[in-house]
């Protein structure tokens, strides 16, 4: 970076004067809302009014709890009046991200995403880092503020949501902030928006799930028919993953014209990805890790292969294409 962080913050503080009201627009997901409200609390007081406004829809359980827990007030892109506005921040995403962004000029844009070119008054994009959460988490720092706990809190889950738990690529930075985080955050709130994970009518699906599931030696899998969201899909695959004799999980449903395949093996035997691209990647698109992998079949040619979409023939075809390749041994390097 060739700006000190210091001269950052003063540069940032020159776009904005009392008289202005700010509008922060954000792809709501905890790093992005973790910096929205840091950055509100950087101008607090320093303008007259600030919002902050969701492009997205906000369906995942842990975001909302997020929400809920911190009080975040969000107001949805399509509810507030852009001329109300006379400055327009974007944090944790860029531009051309999302079609909503297009319509805006922005002053300020702070992001972690590799730049897509957008001119701005001031700009601070950093690629190499793990979160957004971790530059607004400086310029609190370089700002003198001391966190509230609710604050804190949304940074921190916001760093650890974005690098996977340090699992993905995180930088000394990011571990900087996040020290300085925790002395601050709430640890039992953190890990109570981190455990929501699911939505009371989601229980309904796991009860079916644990009924009509077909156990093959250290196999699970069900086909659960058409669901509202693929999530749940991905939730009870995880879920099977936890029984101690098992070492794959396959769980199937329908949503939105295609068979969405998600498959979970403990990440010693074959390769998930490469299973789920060669037993499903011909008739729709199909990938995955190690451990973790995915397939979405268009309905149609999921009808034309098996002439039906009747449930049961559907768990059998998952069921055959799996072992067929799974038996073969226990490792495909
Ligand atoms: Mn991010």
């Amino acid at each position: 970076m060739s700006l000190s962080t210091t001269q950052n913050l003063q540069q940032m503080m020159k776009q904005f004067s009392g008289s202005d009201h700010v509008l922060i627009l954000i792809n709501a997901d905890p790093d992005a809302i973790a910096s929205a409200m840091a950055f509100q609390r950087v101008l607090w007081r320093r303008v007259t009014r600030i919002t902050i406004s969701n492009v997205n829809t906000i369906t995942r359980p842990d975001n909302m709890a997020m929400i809920r827990l911190l009080d975040v007030t969000l107001i949805h892109v399509t509810k507030i009046a852009p001329q109300d506005y006379t400055k327009v921040i974007i944090l944790d995403s860029q531009p051309s991200h999302h079609e909503s962004f297009r319509d805006f000029r922005f002053n300020v844009i702070i992001d972690h995403h590799e730049p897509d070119g957008t001119e701005a008054p001031f700009k601070d994009i950093r690629p190499e880092y793990g979160a957004t959460a971790s530059i607004m988490t400086e310029y609190l720092k370089t700002a003198k503020i001391k966190p509230s706990a609710k604050l804190a809190t949304a940074l921190f889950h916001g760093i650890k949501t974005d690098t996977n738990n340090f699992e993905r690529m995180a930088t000394n930075a990011d571990i900087r902030a996040f020290q300085f985080l925790f002395r601050h955050a709430n640890i039992h709130l953190a890990r109570r928006i981190e455990q929501v994970d699911l939505r009371m009518n989601f229980l309904d699906w796991f009860k079916l799930a644990i009924e009509q599931k077909i156990v093959d030696s250290d196999r699970i899998f069900v086909h659960l028919g058409s669901v509202e969201t693929p999530d749940i899909c991905v939730l009870i695959a995880d879920f099977f993953m936890r029984v101690n004799t098992v070492t794959w999980s396959i769980v199937s449903g329908f949503n939105n014209g295609r068979l969405v395949i998600i498959l979970r093996n403990d990440g010693l035997r074959k390769d998930a990805g490469s299973v789920a691209s060669k037993q499903f990647g011909n008739l729709g698109t199909a990938g995955g890790h190690k451990s973790m992998a995915r397939a979405e079949i268009p309905i149609e040619s999921l009808k034309t292969s098996l002439g039906n979409l009747e449930k049961k023939s559907v768990q059998e075809w998952i069921v055959n294409q799996i072992n067929a390749i799974a038996n073969q041994g226990p490792r495909d390097e």
